[in-house]
């Protein structure tokens, strides 16, 4: 039986990535790199000096920076976007979230996070979610991103659950690799043309009932 749940951050409990995107827009700016939605969409879900090294390689620049100015460059995007994260407030939490966590808490159901963000415990604090989570799942300790198992591997293990009793939530198709490499139950949340791997997908959060999961489950 199920017994706990584990969330992606970033496009699942909030929409962070308008706020990345904006942070690494500048950047890009910066060092000349031209900006357009494609290369938003590619970085979600990826580590922050993943998402520079993509960011340069789209104008072979990947090589044109030392490892100190790059590790400048990534320090620079999290200020900017540091910025836009001390305005986020619970207004900011995705709809049919918070009533989402509230059944799940109210269940019984144990929850971790498994996003890629260091930045997480700062945004969950600021959309007032910081006490629902057990577990949080330590980017820094990961040897590997998603699509890689890794991360929602350690979601389940932190809960002390076996990846067969846990559901995974995503909105990318990376995290859901990541989720059924794992061994878990997949949520997709979003295109279903794109998250066609998930077990069961939602378009949007407002559809993340346990209801709607219970039916899903039985079909
Ligand atoms: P940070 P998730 C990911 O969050 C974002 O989708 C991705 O765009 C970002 O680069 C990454 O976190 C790292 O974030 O720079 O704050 O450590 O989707 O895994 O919740
Ligand atoms: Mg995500």
């Amino acid at each position: 039986a199920i017994k706990g749940f584990v969330f992606d951050l970033d496009g699942v409990i909030t929409d962070t990535s308008i706020f990345h995107s904006q942070a690494w827009h500048q950047v890009a700016d910066k060092v000349g790199v031209k900006w357009d939605d494609d290369l938003a969409d590619a970085l979600k879900g990826i580590s922050r000096m993943d998402s520079l090294n993509l960011i340069l390689a789209r104008d072979h620049k990947e090589d044109a920076f030392s490892d100190a100015e790059k590790a400048a460059l990534a320090t620079e995007k999290n200020d900017n976007y540091l910025k836009l994260v001390n305005q986020m407030t619970p207004a900011n939490i995705l709809p049919g979230i918070q009533v989402f966590l509230d059944d799940l808490k109210a269940q019984g159901y144990l929850l971790s996070l498994a996003s890629a963000s260091k930045n997480s415990p700062l945004v969950l604090k600021h959309l007032g979610l910081g006490d629902y989570f057990t577990k949080s799942v330590d980017p820094a300790s990961l040897k590997h991103g998603k699509p890689d198992p890794e991360i929602f591997r350690r979601g389940a293990e932190i809960l002390d659950l076996d990846p067969a009793q846990c559901i995974g939530v995503e909105d990318a198709a990376a995290g859901v690799q990541s989720i059924n490499g794992a061994g878990e139950t997949s949520i997709g949340i979003g295109d279903p043309k794109v998250l066609a791997a998930a077990d069961i997908n939602f378009t949007d959060t407002t559809q993340l009932t346990l209801a709607n999961i219970e039916k899903a489950m039985t079909d």
